[in-house]
């Protein structure tokens, strides 16, 4: 090789080096949770997936770094950040049909059709992640967080129980329709503010899955932990739009598959968690009761959600009743597929 041929060749590849250095990005990603929880434990896979496979970064942002939910859900649509975690419980005041998921007694308590249900369901990956464009955002996954549970000062074994209880609930409206329905009266409050308003007794209760409980502490500030079996927690990963529609082919590829390693990861990483975090709830504060409704118990709470049902319809229209009945459909398809409950 002559000296001239190896200096065009470094020269190639020096180019070829500031070409691919060029292309490499830090993304950001914002959560509404810290980096040991749930969506933590997500974002994490996430972003070893995409630094294993491209020569992108992806720097996590945890709760409190950035602001509420709110407040980056907006940086997602700025621009300013790329992917976030954005839960229907607090999307549903942009985007009415996802208020679906929050409809008590409508997504399947076991946890295996659930993650089939997320993963398959076209009514999710078609029809409500096609409400998220016109938001300025793109939904990358959406994935459950365990089913929650009330935690309130006083036991809860009836409606008549929440009746006069400061309920907090994430702000989307139809969490208020449900414990409005369930006898209390909802408060919508943005996360940051539940321990403090606990703690000085203007509200007397809320609603989480117990990883959640246990790792923000909900445990020292409310003595009671109900199972009504009502709900499962939903969060959703977005992304702004702009910069999905930007990316090349192969980059979309590592995004689509970042997204789906991270899925996998975190429905087996559940497993169990629920349990683990009463146990040591239990350890921290022995005196806390956990009562698991009978279903003669559940019975007022569910008759009180056929009211929600009403409530979902008449708030989001027809769109929302196809959401909803496409929601039944494909819970069914994967229980027949699943063969749980
Ligand atoms: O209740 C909330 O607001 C929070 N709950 C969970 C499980 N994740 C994030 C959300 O902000």
């Amino acid at each position: 090789m002559t000296r001239l041929t190896r200096a065009l060749m470094c020269g190639a590849a020096a180019a070829a080096l500031s070409a691919a250095a060029a292309q490499a990005a830090e993304w950001k990603f914002a959560l509404e949770e810290a980096i040991h929880e749930v969506q933590g434990v997500y974002a994490t896979k996430f972003k070893e997936h995409v630094e294993a496979n491209s020569d992108h970064t992806v720097a996590i942002f945890p709760f409190g770094t950035l602001g509420e939910s709110a407040d980056i859900t907006e940086l997602t649509q700025l621009g300013a950040v790329q992917f976030a975690n954005a839960s229907p419980g607090f999307m549903g005041s942009e985007i009415p049909e996802l208020n679906v998921f929050l409809m008590p007694y409508v997504l399947p308590e076991d946890p295996a059709v659930l993650a089939d249900f997320f993963a398959t369901s076209p009514t999710i990956n078609e029809t409500l992640a096609g409400k998220y464009p016109d938001q300025g955002l793109e939904l990358v996954d959406m994935y459950p967080e365990g089913e929650v549970v009330m935690t309130t000062k006083e036991p809860v074994t009836s409606p008549a129980d929440l009746d006069g209880v400061k309920f907090r609930v994430m702000t989307s409206p139809l969490l208020v329709e449900t414990y409005n329905a369930f006898g209390a009266t909802a408060t919508p409050l943005p996360w940051g503010e539940v321990f403090g308003a606990l703690q000085l007794g203007m509200i007397q209760g809320q609603e989480n899955p117990v990883f959640f409980v246990e790792s923000t502490k909900m445990y020292e500030v409310t003595d009671h932990i109900t199972y009504a079996g009502h709900n499962s927690f939903t969060t959703a990963v977005i992304a702004n739009k702009a910069f999905m529609d930007g990316l090349s082919d192969a980059d979309r590829a590592v995004v689509e598959a970042a997204a789906d390693a991270a899925y996998t990861f975190i429905i087996e990483y559940q497993q169990g968690l629920t349990e683990s975090a009463q146990a040591k709830i239990l350890e921290a504060k022995p005196s806390m009761t956990v009562t698991v409704l009978t279903d003669e118990q559940r019975a007022p709470f569910r008759a009180a959600a056929e009211k929600v049902r009403a409530k979902y319809i008449e708030m989001v229209g027809d769109s929302g009743k196809a959401v909803l009945e496409g929601f039944e459909a494909d819970i069914e398809a994967s229980q027949e597929r699943v063969g749980g409950s």
